[in-house]
């Protein structure tokens, strides 16, 4: 189907205030037209609520959004799906496509209409962005998403996110049209070997089973995943076993199961075995049970550069039952994903591929933050896949900046504005000092370098200030003085930044405290590009220099210390910040500079940065 935004022309005036940068509907609708008025939020309506929306979260959801419903007003509103009497009327405005929802605001009427509930929750969920203004717009929306499932695989390496935080990203899904979340974090043990035979203990199965409620009033299939293949035995015990784990999952609530053979060697690594297993898991179980959401697997080869010439993929494909969903990273293990890629596996999958994005996962250097756009995915794939999770970093506000993009991505593909999508996430996490959380965002972005070669753009509107003043000052041109000052400028501005940032918590506590060590990292960044900048202007002034060489050299021992300081993960321990270009372009001017002195005077400064660490470095 054909997607366009229509804005009527006459319209425009009226909906300054909703055209305004401020303001936007995420993810993005498919198709969207704008009368020309607006409405007052009810206080008082009608309601009509069609048979399948009741006791469904589309309703709760309209009533915690708008409580006054009464029998007696002129306003009137309808909710249900396309099955229900009272959707007669616009039954063939409605999309249809799975999640898909026609919304009308008229004068005295607003009509929420789902090709099934959670379309009709959806359609609630852009009301509820609506009702954020302070006039409601009359508007025609007929909205889908691309890609049929959306979320996140909590997936990665390091501490696993708290029940709080897995509590608050299932709401974020819920408001962001996201209905997928995969629970299979690689450090709880009762996921993966060894404890991946024991059932939960009583307050930990207490708490999925809270999840899993939280996930249904938000429309979010929970998903459990179970990770054995580190120490499997393919025999009747353990199948057993594993069926008896996923039996206690079922009773406290789950209804979406997942088999994980990732990142493992050996035994466990059979694909002739894996299919066995999985098959006998569909039928005996996942079919066999009332309720439960199709059977998917992560294989364990799940990217192309690993494939050999063993028949692993012909295998799955040929041999698993047709329902089973396979997971696949890429072209590699962490990448974006293109139609090559997805040429390439569907047909030995014999499906289309179940994305896992490693983005914005950092168990790979879970010394840096990935806080940039969401950049680089085709935007033509949706066709070809079933559906696209990502893997997100173990703090979990901050993966949210790279989540809002998931979202308005596998959404609206074709319209996907990825810096439109960023500044949105960025807005929404810090509505007030929005600007001082993008300087840090965008200098806090790229993995920099690692055995996994993924990078990001960092630093991107600086960088030619960067570059000019390295280049020139490293060939004894002049200074130039425009660089001189964008860098400058740019320095001030991270240092007041990270100041504020560090002072706002109230604005967003869990994001200030997730971020607070590369906040604190930031800050000596943009000193230290400060006192080098002070420092390349003094070369005839001895004394001065001196002084200026101390505190340059004093902020860089500051660094190493909360570098080796916070964050002790056991993967890789520091904090980095600024890394991709501000450092090293410090630290350059700082070398050369410090070299030039000794030759100029005669004198045995040490020449070198110190940090980041050399050993540090990785390679
Ligand atoms: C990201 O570093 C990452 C990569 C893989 N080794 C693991 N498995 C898959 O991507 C399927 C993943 O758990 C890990 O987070």
């Amino acid at each position: 189907m054909k997607k366009i935004v229509f804005v009527v022309a006459s319209f425009l005036l009226a909906t300054a205030s909703m055209q305004a940068q401020d303001f936007r509907l995420q993810p993005t609708p498919q198709e969207y037209v704008f009368q020309n008025d607006s409405v007052a939020i009810p206080q008082t309506y009608r309601l009509h609520a069609g048979n399948s929306v009741s006791g469904q979260p589309s309703l709760s959801l309209l009533k915690s959004l708008l409580p006054g419903e009464t029998s007696t007003a002129d306003f009137q509103i309808y909710v249900g799906t396309k099955t229900d009497k009272e959707m007669k009327k616009y039954r063939k405005r409605i999309p249809e496509k799975a999640d898909g929802y026609f919304l009308k605001i008229e004068k005295n009427r607003i009509v929420v209409a789902g090709a099934d509930e959670r379309g009709a929750y959806y359609g609630l969920q852009t009301l509820a962005q609506l009702l954020t203004r302070n006039q409601l717009p009359q508007i025609e929306v007929a909205d889908y998403p691309d890609v049929p499932y959306r979320g996140v695989v909590e997936g990665f390496y390091g501490t696993p996110w708290s029940h709080e935080a897995r509590m608050d990203q299932l709401d974020f899904y819920g408001r962001n049209k996201m209905n997928i979340y995969i629970y299979g974090p690689k450090d709880d043990p009762y996921h993966r070997t060894p404890h991946w035979r024991t059932p939960y203990p009583a307050q930990e199965g207490e708490r999925i089973k809270q999840l899993v409620n939280r996930a249904k009033q938000n429309e979010v299939i929970f998903y459990w995943a179970i990770h054995p293949g580190g120490d499997i035995h393919w025999n009747e015990e353990d199948r057993d076993l594993l069926l008896k784990k996923f039996e206690s999952m079922y009773q406290l609530g789950v209804r979406g199961f997942a088999v994980f053979f990732d990142d493992i060697s050996g035994e466990g690594t059979k694909a002739d075995k894996q299919v066995e297993l999985l098959n006998y898991i569909d039928e005996h179980f996942v079919q066999a049970k009332e309720g439960v959401a199709p059977l998917i697997v992560c294989p364990t080869i799940y990217n192309q550069a690993w494939v050999k010439d063993d028949g692993y993929l012909t295998t799955l494909g040929d041999k698993l039952n047709e329902d089973i969903q396979v997971m696949w990273t890429g072209d590699k293990v962490v990448t974006t994903i293109n139609n090559a890629t997805l040429d390439f596996v569907n047909p030995l999958l014999k499906r289309k591929a179940f994305i896992w994005w490693n983005y914005p996962v950092s168990d790979y250097v879970t010394d840096h933050l990935l806080m940039g756009p969401v950049y680089g995915n085709e935007q033509n794939i949706q066709d070809k896949v079933s559906a696209f999770v990502s893997n997100p970093m173990e703090h979990a506000e901050a993966s949210k900046i790279a989540l809002y993009g998931v979202a308005d991505y596998t959404w609206n593909m074709n319209q996907y504005d990825s810096n439109a999508s960023w500044q949105y996430a960025l807005r929404s996490l810090m509505p007030v000092h929005t600007e001082e959380l993008e300087v840090f965002a965008m200098h806090n972005a790229d993995p920099g370098p690692s055995g996994l070669t993924f990078r990001r753009d960092e630093s991107v509107a600086i960088q030619p200030a960067l570059a000019t003043l390295a280049d020139t000052y490293r060939n004894k041109q002049d200074i130039n003085a425009t660089a001189y000052r964008q860098v400058s400028e740019e320095c001030e501005r991270i240092i007041r930044s990270a100041d504020i940032l560090l002072a706002s918590s109230n604005e967003n506590p869990a994001l200030i405290k997730e971020i607070k060590p590369w906040l604190l990292q930031f800050k000596l960044v943009g000193e230290y590009g400060k006192e080098v900048l002070n420092l390349i202007n003094l070369p005839a002034q001895k004394e001065a220099f001196v002084q200026s060489y101390e505190h340059a050299r004093a902020l860089q021992v500051l660094m190493h210390e909360v570098d080796s300081t916070y964050n002790r993960s056991s993967y890789y321990p520091g904090i980095k910040s600024g890394a991709t270009h501000l450092m090293p372009t410090f630290n350059a001017l700082f070398e050369t500079a410090t070299q030039r002195y000794n030759i100029q005077y005669n004198e045995s400064l040490d020449e070198q940065s110190i940090f980041p660490p050399k050993e540090n470095v990785k390679k």
